[in-house]
């Protein structure tokens, strides 16, 4: 590697450096109202967590079984989103 070389490289990287910066910077996608309960991230809404998020705790709890289709104590992104498809028809 001569001198030239070891000078572009250098010039690249100082280059690529607030490019990388920016792209982290980009803005999080928006995923609604799941991924605000969703609060420890691991793609699912436990029920203390949809519970957490309503006004209402018994509310919530029943509106929670009425969402939780296969009742296995979470709703996955789909039943949630069913949950919601449903409240804009009615
Ligand atoms: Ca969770
Ligand atoms: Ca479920």
């Amino acid at each position: 590697m001569n001198k030239r070389t070891l000078i572009t490289v250098a010039i690249a990287a100082l280059i690529s450096l607030p490019l990388a910066l920016n792209a982290a910077d980009e803005p999080k996608k928006k995923g609604g109202g799941f991924a605000a309960m969703d609060t420890d991230k691991d793609g699912k809404v436990s029920k203390k967590e949809f519970v957490a998020a309503q006004k209402d705790a018994a509310k919530g709890e029943s509106r929670f079984a009425q969402l939780d289709k296969n009742n296995d104590g979470f709703l996955s992104q789909e039943e949630f989103a069913a949950g919601q498809k449903k409240k804009k028809e009615n």
